[in-house]
Formats: C-alpha cells, sequence, structure tokens
C-alpha cells in the first residue's frame, strides 16, 4: 500500500568514481526505507554519470537500483524521473520496463493540494549560451540517432571520458562552483522567479547544483515560493521529503 510523503532524490552519478557501487547501495538502502510511507518519489535526473538506449541495447550495471525502482513502481507508488544533462539519452527505456513518468523540461506536479514546479534544473535561465547551443545539439532526434549509429566502445568510451574531464575542468575553473551564486547568477532561480511571475508554486523542487538548499524567492510580481535545491547523492546523500504541508532537506545515514 502506497503511504502519504513526497520523496525527491537527485545526481547520483551512477558509474562515475570508484565508490560507484556503495552509492547505488545506500541508494538502495533508502528507497528501501521509504517504500513503507511514499506515496510519490521524484527522481531529479543525472541518476546515471551517462547512458545511452540503443534500439535494442542498453548499458550493463546498475540492476540494483532498477530493480528497486521497478518494485516501487509495482507496489504503487508513483515515479517521476526528470532526464539530466548527463542522462539526457534514457528516451523510454525505463519507461518501457516499469511505471514511471519520464519528464524532459520543468513541469509542475501536484501533490496533497500543493502546487510544485519541478526540474533537473540545467540550461535554465540562459546564462550561458554556449551551454543553450550544446544542449540543442545533444537534444537533437537526428544527431541521436547518427551517435547510436556509432560503435558502442567509441561512444561510452567518449562519453565517460568527457564526463569527467568536464566535471573536473568546471571545478579547477571556477572552485567554488558548488556554492550558491546569488540570486541573480543562478539560472535556476532566475527560471523560477519568471516561472512565478506567470503564475503561483508553493515550492519550486530542482537538482543539479550538488549542494543541498533551502531559499525563499520572490518574483517581481510579489509571488513568493521556497526554493529547494535537493543536493545531491554524489558528494552528499541528500534527499528531500515533502509531508504534512512541509518539505524537509535531510542527508541519508547508513
Ligand atoms: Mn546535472
Amino acid at each position: 500500500m502506497p503511504g502519504s510523503k513526497l520523496y525527491f532524490v537527485t545526481d547520483a552519478h551512477l558509474g562515475a568514481g570508484e565508490d560507484s557501487h556503495q552509492r547505488e547501495l545506500e541508494l538502495c538502502a533508502f528507497l528501501d526505507s521509504i517504500r513503507h510511507d511514499a506515496a510519490m518519489v521524484v527522481f531529479l535526473g543525472d541518476m546515471f554519470d551517462f547512458w545511452f538506449t540503443y534500439r535494442h541495447v542498453v548499458p550493463r550495471g546498475y540492476v540494483r537500483l532498477l530493480g528497486r525502482m521497478a518494485e516501487l513502481a509495482d507496489a504503487g507508488v508513483e515515479l517521476h524521473f526528470f532526464i539530466g544533462n548527463h542522462d539526457m539519452w534514457l528516451f523510454d527505456y525505463l519507461s518501457s520496463q516499469m511505471n514511471i513518468t519520464m519528464h524532459d523540461d520543468p513541469t509542475t506536479l501536484h501533490f496533497d493540494g500543493k502546487k510544485f514546479l519541478v526540474g533537473h534544473g540545467d540550461g535554465l535561465g540562459h546564462l550561458d549560451r554556449r551551454y543553450d547551443c550544446l544542449r540543442r545539439v545533444f537534444r537533437c532526434r537526428l544527431n541521436q540517432r547518427l551517435f547510436a549509429l556509432l560503435p558502442e566502445w567509441m561512444t561510452f568510451g567518449v562519453a565517460l571520458g568527457w564526463s569527467g574531464s568536464s566535471r573536473k575542468g568546471h571545478i579547477k575553473k571556477n572552485p567554488t562552483i558548488f556554492e550558491y551564486q546569488g540570486d541573480d547568477r543562478e539560472g535556476i532561480v532566475l527560471y523560477c522567479k519568471q516561472r512565478l511571475s506567470q503564475e503561483p508554486f508553493d515550492y519550486c523542487v530542482f537538482g543539479h547544483r550538488h549542494t543541498p538548499l533551502v531559499r525563499t524567492i520572490q518574483s517581481s510580481s510579489g509571488n513568493q515560493s521556497t526554493y529547494v535545491n535537493v543536493g545531491d547523492w554524489l558528494l552528499h546523500r541528500n534527499y528531500a521529503v515533502y509531508s504534512d504541508g512541509q518539505i524537509t532537506l535531510h542527508d541519508w545515514q547508513t
């Protein structure tokens, strides 16, 4: 029987780093621990450091996490998955295996009479034109078809190497990259404020930034909302839970 709570988890980047298997085990233990009281679980993206679903073949690994997700879905828990910038090529694999709703972009979710604006968080606020361009290239259907024609050793070799070196490069270039950059320099916050100026949301919940944060934000039209960044399951073991009219951030301990 599904419970009454709404859980958010994000950015596990499984496949990256030597502790990937340990992170997966801990994520599974966390999912087991919420199974009895979860009504809805939202995966906010970048759960995998790289993924490409070929027509008949998927990447090896992650069977424990995939199994736990399927178990939750089979138990009647409502599941949502927002693709991130690392696992944007999941396509319909998860939704073909279990009852889960996939999302490419931020969307509105309703729960317990509250309205949530939810998304992964990359490419928002138009602060980085170069990335906006890259995102369009990666999300173009024709480019995805061409990519699928390359042999797997080439695509996965290049992608996994690039993913790791791009992360290290970003941190080297800007050591404070995971710190809150200020209301006018956080793409997600700029995007949320713009959405808030058009319609009210009780909560704006995102991932991608790797640092857990709860903050009140206000649009130019005066609409207020609570912005929650769930943090990550890579450097931390963060999750957020909404229950009884309150959203709280936690660090899961084994
Ligand atoms: Mn991301």
